[in-house]
């Protein structure tokens, strides 16, 4: 019995690759529209998909007429993450290793190519709707002179959901202007999108990149909603938490009704992921900021009914950078460039036609900046180093057991194998604080001439302007 299955499964992915391979080389022909939705910091087992507590209908139907990928990895932090996505190479390569910090200079390094700037050849339209955080100061550093042709949100991290502040200064912003504007930034975010779909009369394919600043703190939920989950109690997370993932799932589904209301939904792939792990990530160990597998490993869900199969799981190592070559090559775009991927086509992989060929995920290399990422760390096949620890999470996903000492060649292969990766790193960009006095907005030209509704704004509230008092001594 047991010699049957590898046939069985060959024959599956035979047939799959018929049915799926037609219908991949048509899209490549058509080039379909890209919409990538990234949540921020959202726990493995809250949504309704992954059997959690919060409502999430929308990221539910997405997961149903989709495929999920069961070893997905990120990093451990927010820029880590997003800078592989848009590069297709690993933070020790692009310079974001650690995070752009609020009161930051540094960002991603300059020479990187995003995938905003390599879908540009192939006639896309781009846009940033949401939160960057990768180089919050210098215009070069910033979304519109990455790729972007539009951008509508936050530079940096941290934001508050109502204010548009962190700390003492402000960061709300479109097309490279400081701007104003009332309400809670998920629904924010949801309104754009919908008015620029409404708004398109292009007959070309868009990337449109949703980065919410959702679920990350400072949380601010719609009372309504933190009443909800107050009300159903159990313990099974914090309320506030709860109500802002359902706000971002809410979000979602009119920004899928809009695209449907436009006739563009059916020639249109739609990501989700989140950017890492949640505090605690059952039945994963760890968290955010740690490499265990609670910290690098979330949902990711690939929809497109007709090309993309749905209701389905899709085990094998993927990583977030392999994204961009595998949306690049959808989208008739080049791999071809000077800076090489650590990124691999994964197409094949996301329609059930092939295992993943990837065999090795880098996590974080040692003296990765200030530490931020965790411990140092990398999978070789179902091995894991993590510190000095080893673990085989073909059986052990839950990394409970450490196997150094039973397994010193697998622990001094892997070690080998991550200090050989440290010669290939790229030193960032420093990370100094922002030399402008006072730090009104994000943005180096924004705060050089911020608009005169600012400077009262951010008094009138008491988060910033009790920081902005602090910062003036
Ligand atoms: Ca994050």
């Amino acid at each position: 019995m047991k010699q049957l299955f590898p046939i069985c499964a060959a024959l599956l992915l035979v047939s799959l690759g018929s049915v799926y391979g037609a219908d991949a080389r048509k899209a490549v022909a058509s080039k379909p529209n890209i919409v990538v939705f990234l949540a921020d910091d959202m726990p493995w087992h809250y949504p309704g998909f992954n059997g959690g507590p919060c409502e999430t209908p929308n990221l539910d139907r997405l997961a149903r007429e989709g495929t999920r990928l069961t070893q997905f990895y990120v990093h451990s932090v927010c820029s880590p993450t997003r800078a592989a996505f848009l590069t297709g190479r690993y933070p020790f390569r692009n310079g974001m290793e650690e995070r752009s910090h609020g009161n930051d200079i540094a960002g991603m390094l300059p020479d990187e190519r995003t995938l905003a700037q390599a879908l540009k050849p192939s006639g896309y339209d781009t846009a940033l709707i949401g939160k960057w955080h990768l180089g919050n100061w210098y215009q070069r550093q910033l979304p519109l002179q990455r790729g972007f042709d539009h951008h509508y949100g936050l530079y940096g991290a941290l934001v508050s959901y109502n204010g548009k502040t962190r700390n003492y200064w402000y960061d709300w912003h479109r097309d490279g202007e400081t701007i104003r504007e009332d309400g809670y930034t998920t629904d924010l975010l949801a309104r754009e999108f919908e008015r620029m779909m409404a708004d398109r009369d292009s007959s070309r394919p868009f990337f449109y990149y949703v980065a919410f600043n959702a679920m990350h703190s400072p949380y601010d939920a719609p009372p309504a909603l933190v009443e909800k989950y107050r009300k159903q109690g159990g313990g099974k997370a914090p309320p506030q938490e709860l109500a802002t993932l359902e706000s971002m799932d809410t979000a979602i589904g009119k920004m899928i009704a809009a695209m449907k209301a436009k006739g563009v939904l059916d020639n249109t792939l739609i990501v989700f992921f989140s950017d890492n792990g949640g505090t605690v990530n059952p039945p994963y160990r760890g968290g955010k900021a740690s490499t265990y597998e609670g910290g690098v490993r979330v949902p990711c869900i690939i929809h497109w009914p007709g090309h993309v199969p749905a209701d389905k799981m899709v085990d094998g190592m993927v990583h977030v950078a392999d994204l961009y070559p595998t949306l690049l090559k959808l989208a008739g775009g080049s791999i071809d460039q000077p800076l090489p991927l650590d990124g691999m086509d994964m197409w094949d992989v996301f329609i059930g036609r092939k295992p993943s060929p990837r065999t090795e995920v880098v996590h974080n290399l040692p003296n990765s900046g200030t530490g931020e990422m965790g411990e140092m760390s990398i999978c070789l096949g179902a091995w894991k180093l993590v510190g000095k620890q080893l673990f085989d999470l073909s059986s052990d996903p839950g990394e409970k057991t450490d196997l150094a000492a039973k397994h010193p060649d697998v622990y001094q292969k892997l070690n080998a194998r991550i200090q050989q990766l440290v010669t290939e790193r790229r030193p960032p960009e420093r990370h100094l604080n922002i030399p402008d006095k006072p730090l009104l907005v994000l943005g180096e030209k924004e705060n050089a001439n911020p608009p005169a509704w600012l400077e009262p704004y951010l008094d009138s509230l008491p988060e910033s302007s009790k920081a902005r008092k602090q910062q003036q001594k």
